[in-house]
């Protein structure tokens, strides 16, 4: 068969613009496809809700691949054992409460279990801001604000589109990138104890991966942090190498957000 090039751009362009059009008003957006999106986008497209998720970069897995200094194994302790089980993530013990498995297998699995569970990811795409607006009297994030991320990068003046979706999941990572921009924006008060970002602490891996966890919540009417993010929000410890803490605040904002949806988003 001669293969036509029109044919070939059409497909990838109607696909493409389909798969936008019925993603331009989501329940759950998503920043960033670290190892807390990834699993928080699996459990809530699992349970039928709809999903997108936006990564700045080509490839999905955030600072999963690299693991240490590019040693490409990670360690998951036993905190975070039921999501490889869950995922089907093989790994080793290493000794009591202490799991490896190989990086490259982590994302690989969890991001397809995502994928095939519905949530739709959307690479290349930078998120520069969130939809702030004022709903019954008090303001509340509605969704997002995206450009391509060469737009970013290159700095030209390109007006972005805009994401609506019933709540937003900050998982940046280290940068916290959604929540600051937003404090930084809007002036607006967070859920912290300071009120604005409180900034990471320096590496301490137990309080780090327990903090996180608890960390992740809601810290403005709308918009959840999970991952790093939680403690870069929250003023807590960063953690290195060690995945469990990440993992299981995907799963638990995705729990919170879940129930949330489903006795209606306001109460
Ligand atoms: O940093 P990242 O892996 O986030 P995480 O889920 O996990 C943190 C761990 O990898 C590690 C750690 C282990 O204990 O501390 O650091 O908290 O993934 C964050 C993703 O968000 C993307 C970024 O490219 C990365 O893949 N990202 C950041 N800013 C934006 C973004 C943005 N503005 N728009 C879209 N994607």
């Amino acid at each position: 068969m001669e293969l036509s090039e029109v044919v070939i751009s059409r497909a990838i362009v109607e696909r493409f613009m389909n798969k936008l059009l019925s993603n331009l008003k989501v329940d759950v957006a998503i920043v960033g496809g670290g190892p807390s999106g990834l699993v928080a986008a699996y459990y809530l497209a699992k349970e039928g809700f709809k999903v997108s998720l936006f990564e700045r970069k080509l490839s999905i897995g955030g600072g999963m691949w690299g693991g240490a200094m590019l040693f490409n194994e990670i360690v998951v302790q036993e905190m975070g054992r039921e999501i490889l089980d869950e995922f089907d993530v093989g790994y080793e013990k290493f000794q009591e409460g202490y799991y490896t498995t190989d990086s490259v297998e982590a994302v690989t699995t969890i991001a397809s279990k995502a994928v095939k569970a519905g949530a739709k990811v959307f690479n290349g795409v930078t998120v520069e801001d969130v939809v702030l607006k004022k709903e019954n009297g008090d303001y509340r994030v509605c969704g997002l604000v995206i450009n391509w991320t060469p737009v970013e990068i290159t700095g030209m003046h390109v007006d972005p589109l805009t994401i609506e979706s019933k709540f937003v999941i900050d998982a940046t990572g280290h940068d916290a990138y959604v929540v600051s921009t937003l404090q930084k924006k809007a002036g607006i008060r967070l859920d912290t104890k300071t009120g604005c970002v409180v900034g990471e602490k320096p590496l301490w891996a137990s309080v780090g991966e327990e903090d996180t966890v608890k960390n992740s919540r809601e810290v403005y009417p709308g918009i959840y942090v999970s991952g790093m993010a939680a403690n870069a929000v929250c003023g807590s410890h960063r953690m290195g190498p060690v995945f469990g803490g990440m993992l299981m605040s995907g799963k638990k904002i995705a729990k919170e957000i879940a129930e949330r949806l489903k006795h209606n988003v306001e109460e």
